[in-house]
């Protein structure tokens, strides 16, 4: 028996790539979790596919969490089918390839929707989790930032700034719910194995006029690892920070980026194409 062993979970955005991931890995060590995902039949899919792996039960919460009404009603959901609540992942979040635009062209529209679920779906379902976390004598919160939270890609002023806004709110509510027991954390993955990243790079490889599979190798070869990573690197990630083993750890961001931050700008050009010269 673990120490997630009949714990609830939250995990936004859990039906596809990293949440589903998140999902998944908690399942495994027999916490119940709640998979809230506005597409409801890739939530149900997966709760039915999360429960058969035998561990922790699966649920499916639909709504948008950018939605206070819905944020509000998937954390009752949750309490509802597992009595309580001590973990919420935030995860949920997109960047729109119809909208990699400089601001100028930027429509307010996509302003509005990016902020919406990236940056106040992390307040709103914090807001409405944190009284149940707090009724366990606390928990954790994950937010899922990015890599673009600290540097920025072209094109997508949005979601960098969305991602910014993340870190910054996570170390705001780690300060703020440090002494209620509720540990706030973020993860910045790099590029990793989503349908968020699988559909930029379909985007991608049309305009580059390569196949999918190149676009993929060549993200996989600005990161000094080598490849992109895998929603189970940071379902790894999530569950550490959640546990005991991270109890001193709060307000804190971690890079899962198979080396990312470190090469910064210089994975952009030349050193990219060097990298992938060197021998492993
Ligand atoms: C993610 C997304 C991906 C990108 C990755 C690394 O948050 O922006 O499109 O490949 O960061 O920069």
């Amino acid at each position: 028996m673990g120490e997630f062993t009949g714990k609830g979970v939250l995990v936004t955005g859990g039906a596809l790539g990293i949440g589903r991931g998140i999902v998944e890995g908690f399942a495994r060590i027999g916490a119940n979790v709640a998979i809230a995902d506005v597409n409801r039949a890739a939530a149900e899919a997966a709760a039915t596919a999360v429960t058969a792996l035998g561990g922790g039960r699966a649920i499916a919460t639909v709504g948008d969490v950018s939605s206070a009404a819905d944020a509000q009603r998937m954390v009752a959901e949750t309490v509802a089918a597992f009595g309580r609540l001590d973990v919420l992942v935030n995860n949920a979040g997109i960047q729109p390839a119809q909208w990699y635009q400089r601001i100028e062209d930027l429509p307010e529209e996509a302003w509005d929707t990016i902020l919406g679920v990236n940056l106040k779906g992390v307040y709103l379902m914090s807001r409405f989790a944190i009284p149940e976390i707090r009724r366990q004598g606390g928990g954790a919160i994950v937010n899922m930032a990015s890599v673009q939270g600290l540097q920025s890609m072209p094109g997508v002023p949005a979601y960098a700034a969305s991602k910014g806004g993340v870190l910054s709110l996570t170390r705001n509510m780690a300060l703020d719910y440090a002494r209620d027991s509720i540990r706030v954390t973020a993860i910045c993955p790099g590029t990793i194995d989503s349908e968020m990243v699988r559909t930029s790079a379909r985007a991608e490889a049309a305009m580059f006029g390569v196949p999918e599979d190149e676009m993929i190798r060549r993200y996989g070869g600005t990161h000094p690892i080598g490849r992109i990573g895998t929603p189970e690197d940071i379902a790894n990630a999530a569950i550490f920070l959640a546990s005991e083993q991270a109890s001193f750890i709060t307000g804190e961001a971690l890079n899962v980026d198979g080396g990312l931050m470190a090469v910064g700008a210089w994975a952009m050009g030349a050193g990219a194409a060097m990298l992938d010269e060197k021998p492993a």
